[in-house]
């Protein structure tokens, strides 16, 4: 019959084989829709738990020693004024998790659960949504706070989604090095080889991706939980910071005169009173000093295996700390303030497309972080989020922008930080207002000098009017010691231990 001859011709065949062939190739793309490229860059995500500014490509403290953060500063931009956007692990990962600044989703603090936050339940989270579009999302150590890592974030976690960090060596149960009781506020070395370390372990298990090809681009988060306390080391980490070598910070004995009650209260009088009463500021700081540098040892091992595998071309990495820390500055230490030793932070990108061996001294957020990888890595626009995206500074540090960095502590307290001013309002209504440009240490609050009036009301509108309530936390927290043994049970009942 003609029709079936015309049919089956050999060039209809043809015809329709290419016919069948652009529909299946098209078929195959819609399918794709939403999944990575080939080319699409990997994501090397680097957090170093309270890791403040005193690393030496932020200038630092005069006794630091991190080489490998001044060799990842010389492989791309380092951000010289990034703060964040809470003072402390919990809202301030979980913010830069989401995305969502803790003013609106209600999570303030350390204690409140994250995800029962009504604007983060099914909030779609960094490596979620790397995850939606053909990434394998995997990694090891604290990315999440430790009370709340997030399952669902992640393709693979070791040693387990649901305890992030491999179980550190501890002393034996009930001692402490320095004898100051106060918990986990404590450092020393351990007879016990560094490789039995959980940093190290974390190191290992990134070392070990980055050396492998993989079929799938990589979200690789490599989370360093030192120098967050406990303080405890392998031998050897301390002699490399000889005590009587050692500077302390610089402190004016009225400070605290001209800082409203509000700020006051977040002062820690009882660590400072401790640590200065049994004279081991120096020997405190020593032990900071020790564990940036255990942590920089780790991190120059993951640079190492970036440089020696077949990643090294195509990867952008990005270092950041949750939040800053005092080591006695304004008679406190660790975090939970709105000064500049609290929300200062070191935050270094690298990578395709990103300036080399240059510093941007605009003032810019951990919320930023989010919408900045997303474009980074040439993803579809995730609409809804808080930040904006750093790219323009990382083309050209030079570029300018006219906003503040905002960082809240607890609801209705919030400070701003321009390149030269930070203003800070507390939910009291009282305030505080520091001149970087004269007054670095943040001694000298010209919020109550009237010839200032018109730098506040230049910086007011920024502040938020509307604010989440709480979320609901858990109301006794356990100790420090007591969650880890929860961590210990948890890894056993997987076998991970
Ligand atoms: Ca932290
Ligand atoms: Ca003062």
């Amino acid at each position: 019959m003609r029709i079936y001859h015309t049919y089956f011709s050999r060039g209809t065949l043809l015809h329709w084989a290419t016919w069948l062939f652009s529909f299946l190739v098209l078929l195959s793309y819609s399918s794709e829709a939403g999944k990575a490229e080939s080319s699409s860059p990997n994501v090397l995500f680097i957090s170093v738990d309270d890791l403040n500014d005193w690393i030496t490509p932020l200038g630092g403290h005069p006794n630091a020693k991190t080489p490998n953060m001044e060799r990842l500063a010389a492989m791309g931009t380092t951000f010289s004024n990034a703060y964040c956007s809470a003072p402390a692990c919990n809202p301030s990962r979980a913010s830069l998790m989401t995305g969502i600044r803790p003013h609106r989703s209600g999570v303030y603090q350390n204690n409140s659960v994250w995800r029962n936050s009504p604007l983060l339940a099914k909030a779609q989270t960094l490596p979620q949504y790397f995850r939606s579009h053909g990434y394998h999302t995997l990694g090891s150590g604290k990315i999440f706070h430790s009370n709340f890592p997030d399952p669902e974030s992640w393709s693979d976690y070791y040693p387990s989604k649901r305890v992030q960090r491999p179980f550190p060596p501890l002393p034996p149960e009930g001692t402490s090095f320095n004898g100051l009781n106060l918990n986990h506020f404590d450092w020393g070395e351990l007879n016990v080889d560094k490789e039995e370390f959980s940093d190290w372990k974390v190191a290992d298990f990134v070392v070990e991706q980055l050396l492998k090809p993989s079929d799938k681009p990589l979200f690789l988060a490599c989370g360093i939980y030192l120098p967050h306390l406990p303080w405890y080391l392998p031998e050897g980490y301390l002699e490399r910071f000889p005590v009587d070598e050692i500077e302390l910070p610089s402190s004016f004995e009225h400070d605290l005169n001209d800082v409203p009650e509000a700020a006051r209260k977040n002062v820690r009088f009882g660590d400072h009173e401790a640590v200065t009463k049994a004279g081991q500021w120096k020997l405190a700081i020593q032990g900071y000093l020790a564990s940036m540098s255990f942590a920089d040892d780790c991190l120059g091992r993951v640079l190492d295996a970036l440089e020696a595998g077949p990643h090294k071309d195509n990867t952008i990495i990005v270092l950041w700390s949750d939040h800053g820390w005092h080591l006695g500055e304004k008679f406190t230490w660790k975090k939970f303030t709105l000064w500049e030793e609290a929300t200062r932070l070191p935050l270094l990108f690298a990578g395709p497309g990103i300036a080399k061996n240059r510093f941007c001294q605009a003032p810019v957020n951990l919320i930023d972080l989010y919408p900045t990888l997303v474009d980074m890595a040439g993803l579809k626009k995730k609409e809804g989020l808080d930040g904006t995206s750093l790219r323009p500074f990382l083309e050209n540090p030079d570029y300018i922008w006219g906003r503040p960095s905002l960082t809240t502590w607890g609801k209705g307290n919030h400070s701003l930080r321009t390149p030269r001013w930070r203003y800070t309002r507390y939910s009291d209504g009282s305030e505080e207002l520091y001149d970087h440009a004269n007054d670095p240490q943040e001694w000298t609050n010209l919020a109550g000098d009237s010839n200032y009036d018109s730098i506040k009301e230049n910086l007011v509108h920024w502040f938020p009017t509307e604010e989440a309530d709480v979320v609901p936390g858990i109301s006794n927290p356990p100790p420090f010691f007591e969650r880890l043994e929860e961590q210990r049970r948890i890894l056993e009942e997987e076998g991970k231990l």
